[in-house]
């Protein structure tokens, strides 16, 4: 095989090899494209019909910054192909690389059947001497115990010595995914030392950061305990919020000043933790393995879920104060997107807290700059209108703009008596009293 991985080495580093990315999301397309810009011919695929023509023009179907720019420059260069027909994409590709989404179910258990069927793709193009990377987020042991048999089924090209097979979890965050795919560090789990070896050639090719390898398990057990470690600190944040709350402090002093503490880095306490991410992979982590004694990982899971109901509570309390009821109530969702700057509003807090709102009678409208999601509630154009006769205004998203809220000529718009609800703790509590606000937030109370 020495000869084979050689030969694919020096097509990687000619930039001669061609690569396939099946699934074009946030994580797959952004790696299409950089392959691409890179000097790669690179196909990609994806199931879906309407994604697979935005990009055909150019265009990235989401918001990132500089991934039209990729998208286009690719498309003059005439290096990047996409295609709904997968098992046309894989053939006659040196690599391959897997970005189907792995969701979780109803009831929270791992949800691999793209990553399967994905799988049964190259299976169906594999040949001696091809890379296979799979990129989507796995739970602990998915390569070595599905994987693997999954590709060595029936057929006679042996993982490790007739084709290489790598874990390489992504390490991108909506909003700077190019930046991070490029700078940050990445783990390669390698099937075995060559599978590893091969990976590093190809990744050296895009990646500025420091190229870690090891084993496939640690390195899906690594890249999901990213996430759940900050799960876990930001629940317990939201802890010493509701402490703070109850005794009566305000939790951004008490975490800033402990964080002067040259070791310690607590995050920041919200109305909740959405995204893509950090909902999920704590359970991914905990998948397959049975409870040991005591856990933290699980109880900071629901920690984290029970701040959206929790902000709930703080509106039907300034509502109290105010006299008013929350039925009936015209309450300002500010905020869809599940983290600021960005447009992505999947598993947002925002739409929990909206839900919530309206099922207990209150009449909602949620205004957000980067996004038209307004989960079923009135959608305003702009914070004026979205103010406008309102009793309370909730902040569900870190936005830049609600950082600078003009609180003066927001309550000359509001009802009597307003109210302001601060899920991500970007307004001055100071500045909202002296306004004449009634304000409440997740972990403040003085
Ligand atoms: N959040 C808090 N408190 C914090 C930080 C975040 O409540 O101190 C909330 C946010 O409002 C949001 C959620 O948690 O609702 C997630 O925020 P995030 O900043 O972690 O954003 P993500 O989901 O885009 O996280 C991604 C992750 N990337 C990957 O899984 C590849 C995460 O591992 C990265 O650390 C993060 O981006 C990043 O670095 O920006």
């Amino acid at each position: 095989m020495k000869k084979e991985k050689e030969e694919l080495i020096k097509k990687i580093r000619r930039r001669e090899a061609k690569i396939a990315v099946i699934g074009l999301g946030h994580v797959g397309l952004p790696t299409a494209a950089i392959f691409a810009n890179a000097g790669f011919r690179v196909t990609g695929a994806d199931v879906s019909q309407k994604i697979v023509a935005v990009i055909s023009k150019g265009k990235s179907p989401y918001v990132e910054p500089n991934l039209d720019n990729l998208l286009r420059k690719a498309k003059k260069t005439g290096r990047l192909e996409v295609t709904t027909n997968s098992t046309e994409a894989v053939k006659e590709t040196n690599v391959v690389v897997v970005c189907v989404q792995t969701p979780l179910t109803e009831d929270k258990k791992p949800n691999l059947n793209y990553l399967r069927k994905a799988c049964e793709v190259v299976i169906n193009g594999l040949s001696r001497g091809k890379l296979v990377l799979i990129e989507s987020t796995v739970p602990p042991r998915t390569i070595n115990d599905i994987i693997v048999p999954l590709f060595e089924k029936g057929g006679d090209l042996k993982c490790g010595t007739d084709f290489w097979l790598a874990y390489c979890p992504e390490r991108i965050a909506p909003g700077k995914a190019i930046r991070d795919f490029v700078e940050s560090p990445r783990i390669i789990g390698g099937y075995n030392r060559e599978s590893a070896e091969v990976t590093v050639e190809l990744l050296k090719t895009i990646v500025k950061g420091e190229i870690l390898t090891t084993d496939c398990t640690s390195a899906e057990i690594a890249k999901l305990s990213e996430n759940a470690f900050r799960d876990v600190n930001i629940a317990f944040a939201n802890e010493l919020a509701l402490i703070c709350e109850q005794i009566g402090a305000d939790v951004t002093e008490v975490i800033r000043l402990a964080n002067t503490h040259p070791r310690v880095n607590v995050h920041k306490p919200g109305c909740g933790v959405g995204g893509p991410c950090l909902p999920k992979d704590p359970h991914l982590l905990l998948h397959s393995t049975k409870k040991e004694g005591l856990s933290v990982i699980e109880p900071s899971r629901e920690l984290n879920d029970y701040m959206a109901g929790h902000t709930v509570e703080l509106v039907i309390k300034a509502l109290k104060k105010a006299g008013k009821s929350i039925q009936g109530s015209r309450i300002a969702v500010f905020g869809a997107a599940y983290k600021g700057g960005i447009a992505d509003t999947r598993n947002s807090s925002a739409e929990k807290i909206t839900h919530e709102l309206i099922k207990q009678g209150a009449e909602v409208v949620v205004y957000d700059p980067y996004s038209n999601e307004s989960f079923g509630a009135k959608k305003a154009k702009n914070i004026d209108t979205a103010v406008k006769g309102a009793d309370c205004i909730v902040i569900a998203t870190n936005h830049e703009v609600f950082k600078e809220l003009k609180l003066e000529r927001i309550k000359a718009l509001m009802g009597k008596k307003p109210a302001i609800i601060d899920g991500r703790r970007i307004v001055h509590p100071e500045q909202a009293k002296k306004q004449d606000f009634i304000y409440l937030g997740v972990g403040y109370s003085k």
